[in-house]
C-alpha cells in the first residue's frame, strides 16, 4: 500500500505544485502541507481506494480530493494556521479541565449573530469556554428541522446574519478564549439545495448525489431491514417526489435528502464544504447523524464499516488541510456502536448518550446499579479522545443503554424502557417529571422523551404545585446531574437555559413550522427576565420567589464550573469507579499527575451513608475536604449524604 500511495502522490505532485503556483503559495506553507501529507497520505489513500478504488475514474477523484485539501490550506486564515501549529504540538489540548461547553440557538438566545456578541460577558460569567451554535446556515422555508435542512453551506440564514457576521463572531470568540463549534450536516441536504435542484431538473450527475429510485422495487428491499427514525413524520425512509416521479431516500424528514457517499464526487463536494466551514474559524465540527452515511442492502444501514471509513477519510483530510480542527461524533445508538466512532483517527470527541440516558435512569429509579454496570464497560476511551458529557441537548432522550447490561443486573430492558417512558412523561405514579413523548411508534412501542432539564427534574411540577419541598428536591436533582457531568471525565456541555432552570414551553404548537415536532418544547426563547432584576408582570412576592430559584440554580452551576476549572484532577478522561455497597450512591475518583478527587453522589431523596473504609480503598485517608463547600470530613467514620447531595472530596 505504501508503495502505491507514494507512487500516486508522486504522479499527483506536479498538479499540486501547479496549484500552489497558481495561488501564489510560498515555500513555508507548501512544506507544512508536504509534512502532513508524509504523515497522513498513505492512510487517506488506503481509505479512498477501499471506498472508491473500483471506479473507472478513481484517479481523477483522488486528484480532486487532494486539491481540495490544498485549497483548504491555501484559504486558511493565518491566525487559524497559527493555532493549527500549536495544536499539532499539543494533541491533548481539548483535555483541559478549563473547557466547559454550552449549546444554543442563535435566534432563540439572542435574535441574531451580531446580538450574540453582547452575550459574551454572560458566557464568561458562567464560565463557558466552548460554544456550540446550532445550525445557522441557509435553510428551506417553513419547517427546517431546527436548521438541519441546509440549502447552502456557504451562506448564513439571513434572519441570523451574514457570513461576515459569522466570521466576526468567530474572531471575537477566539480573542475571548472561547472555542467555536458548528455542525457538519453531511448525511443529507435540504431538498432545495443547489445539488438537489439540479437533480430535480433531470441532471444525471446530480441525481447521483442522492438515492433516487424510479419505483418501489429497490426501496422496498431496503426498507425491510431499516429502522424508522421519524415515524410520526412519515412511514418508512423514502419520499415520493412528484416532479421527478421518483422515490428519494429521506432517513429523517421528507425534505432532507440523504447524500450518496458511494459517489466520490459527493465525498469531494462535502469535503469542500467542510473546509469552508472550518476556515470560518471553527475549532470543533459536530458530525451530525454519523450512523447513517452509508447504506447497504440487507443491513440496518446504520454504523456500517464504510461509514467509519468515510469519517476517517474526512479526518485524514482535515489533518492535512486544517490540522487544528477536531471532530465531535453525534451517534445516538447502542453504546458499543457509539464507541466505534471515537478515535484520534476518526472523531476525537463524542457525545456520551449512554451516560446521559443512564443519569436520567438513575434519577427515576434512585439507584445507580445500571449506571455503574454501564460505566464499567463503556466509559473508557482510546488515547487522545474524550467524551462530551451532557444532560439535555436540542434533541430527545432515547433509552439507548445496552440490553445485556440491563440483564446482568436483573433488569428487563423492554419493560424498563417502558417504565422510563411512563416516568418521564409523568404517567408513572409519584413521578416528578413533566416530559412529553417524541416519535411515539405505536407499532413497536418505541418512544423518546422531550423536555427541559428543569421540567424533567421536577421544577415545573414543584412550581405549579407551589410546593417548596418539591422545588428544593428538583433543584438538587438538577445540580446532582450537573455535578456528575462536570466531573466524570471529558468535556461538560450545557444546553443553555438549563443553567437557570428553563422550563418546557408548550407554545411551539402555535407555529405551524414547529407544531409537528415535540422537541420544540425544550427549545424555548431565552427568558432574560429571570436573570435580570426587572419583572414587572408579577407581584413582588412571586417575583422574588421565582427569581431566587433561578438565581440559586445559576449561582450553583457557576460555582461548580469555576471549581472544576481549578482542579487539575478533572482534566482528561480517565475515571475509576468505586461502587459502594449502598446502591443509591455513585462513587468514582479522578486523578491527574498527583492531583486526586473523589466524587460521591447520592441519587435518592433519603439521607444515605457511605462507609469511611470504602473511601480509604479509593485512596483517600485521614481527613478530606469537600471542595464545593469547604466542609471537612474525617475518613474513619461514616459519612452521611443529604438527599441528592454530591461531594467532591480532596485530601486535606
Ligand atoms: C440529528 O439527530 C440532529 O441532532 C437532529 O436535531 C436532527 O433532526 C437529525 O440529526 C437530522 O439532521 O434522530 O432525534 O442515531 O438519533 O442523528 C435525533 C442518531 C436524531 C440520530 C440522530 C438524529
Amino acid at each position: 500500500l505504501r508503495y502505491e500511495a507514494e507512487l500516486s502522490l508522486k504522479r499527483l505532485s506536479p498538479r499540486l505544485e501547479a496549484f500552489w503556483d497558481s495561488e501564489g503559495i510560498g515555500e513555508e506553507l507548501r512544506s507544512d502541507f508536504r509534512k502532513r501529507l508524509d504523515e497522513y497520505w498513505t492512510d487517506l489513500f488506503g481509505l479512498l481506494r477501499g471506498l472508491y478504488g473500483d471506479r473507472f475514474d478513481f484517479f481523477y477523484h483522488l486528484e480532486q480530493i487532494l486539491l481540495t485539501a490544498a485549497k483548504g490550506w491555501a484559504d486558511r486564515p493565518e491566525v487559524l494556521r497559527q493555532s493549527d501549529r500549536r495544536r499539532i504540538h499539543d494533541p491533548d489540548w481539548f483535555h483541559s479541565q478549563e473547557i466547559v461547553g454550552g449549546a444554543l440557538y442563535v435566534d432563540l438566545f439572542s435574535e441574531n449573530l451580531n446580538k450574540l456578541t453582547e452575550s459574551i460577558d454572560y458566557f464568561k460569567e458562567l464560565g463557558l469556554t466552548y460554544l456550540h451554535l446550532m445550525p445557522l446556515f441557509a435553510v428551506r422555508p417553513g419547517d427546517n428541522d431546527g436548521g438541519y435542512a441546509i440549502s447552502d453551506y456557504r451562506s448564513v440564514d439571513p434572519r441570523l446574519g451574514t457570513i461576515e457576521d459569522l466570521k466576526e463572531l468567530a474572531d471575537r470568540l477566539r480573542s475571548e478564549g472561547i472555542l467555536l463549534v458548528l455542525d457538519f450536516v453531511f448525511n443529507h441536504t435540504s431538498e432545495d439545495h443547489r445539488w438537489a435542484q439540479r437533480a430535480q431538473s433531470g441532471d444525471l450527475e446530480y441525481q447521483d448525489f442522492y438515492y433516487i429510485f424510479p419505483d418501489r422495487e429497490v426501496p422496498d428491499q431496503y426498507q425491510r431491514t431499516l429502522r424508522e427514525i421519524f415515524p410520526t413524520v412519515r412511514r418508512g425512509s423514502f419520499t415520493w417526489h412528484d416532479g421527478m416521479q421518483a422515490w428519494v431516500w429521506t432517513t429523517f424528514n421528507s425534505f432532507q435528502w440523504d447524500l450518496n457517499y458511494c459517489n466520490p464526487a459527493v465525498f469531494r463536494a462535502m469535503a469542500e464544504e467542510m473546509f469552508f466551514i472550518a476556515n470560518m474559524g471553527v475549532d470543533i465540527l459536530r458530525l451530525d447523524a454519523v450512523a447513517f452515511i452509508w447504506k447497504q442492502m440487507g443491513t440496518s444501514c446504520e454504523n456500517l464499516p464504510q461509514a467509519h471509513e468515510i469519517i476517517q477519510a474526512f479526518n485524514r483530510l482535515a489533518r492535512i488541510g486544517a490540522p487544528g480542527l477536531i471532530f465531535k461524533s453525534e451517534a445516538i445508538v447502542h453504546p458499543k456502536d457509539v464507541l466505534e466512532y471515537v478515535s484520534s483517527r476518526e472523531c476525537q470527541i463524542s457525545y456520551n448518550p449512554t451516560l446521559m440516558a443512564l443519569l436520567w435512569e438513575s434519577l427515576a429509579t434512585r439507584k445507580t446499579t445500571l449506571l455503574n454496570q454501564s460505566l464499567s464497560r463503556y466509559h473508557e476511551l482510546p488515547p487522545q479522545t474524550a467524551w462530551v458529557n451532557y444532560l439535555r441537548c436540542h434533541d430527545d432522550i432515547g433509552w439507548t443503554f445496552d440490553d445485556e447490561d440491563a440483564a446482568r443486573v436483573g433488569i428487563n430492558a423492554y419493560d424498563h424502557r417502558s417504565f422510563l417512558n411512563r416516568f418521564y412523561t409523568g404517567q408513572f405514579e409519584g413521578s416528578f417529571a413533566r416530559g412529553i413523548p417524541f416519535q411515539e411508534n405505536l407499532e413497536t412501542g418505541d418512544m423518546r422523551i422531550a423536555g427541559t432539564l428543569a421540567s424533567l427534574a421536577g421544577l415545573e411540577r414543584g412550581i405549579q404545585l407551589d410546593d417548596d419541598y418539591e422545588i428544593e428536591l428538583a433543584i438538587r436533582r438538577m445540580l446532582l446531574l450537573q455535578s456528575v457531568a462536570l466531573s466524570i471525565g471529558g468535556i461538560p456541555l450545557l444546553y443553555l437555559g438549563e443553567e437557570w432552570g428553563m422550563l418546557n414551553d408548550y407554545d411551539f404548537v402555535r407555529d405551524p413550522a414547529k407544531a409537528g415536532d415535540t422537541r420544540w418544547v425544550h427549545r424555548p426563547k431565552m427568558r432574560w427576565e429571570f436573570l435580570e432584576d426587572l419583572r414587572e408582570s408579577l407581584d413582588e412576592e412571586e417575583r422574588l420567589h421565582e427569581r431566587s430559584i433561578r438565581r440559586r440554580i445559576f449561582r450553583s452551576q457557576q460555582k461548580m464550573i469555576s471549581v472544576r476549572k481549578s482542579i487539575h484532577a478533572l482534566s482528561g478522561q480517565e475515571m475509576k469507579l468505586f461502587p459502594p455497597k449502598n446502591p443509591h450512591l455513585l462513587c468514582f475518583t479522578r486523578s491527574n499527575s498527583g492531583s486526586r478527587l473523589l466524587i460521591v453522589a447520592n441519587f435518592s431523596e433519603q439521607v444515605q451513608a457511605i462507609d469511611g473504609n470504602h473511601l480509604r480503598t479509593a485512596g483517600i485517608s485521614q481527613i478530606f475536604k469537600d471542595v464545593l463547600t469547604g466542609d471537612l470530613f474525617p475518613a474513619a467514620t461514616e459519612i452521611e449524604l443529604q438527599p441528592y447531595q454530591v461531594l467532591w472530596l480532596e485530601r486535606y
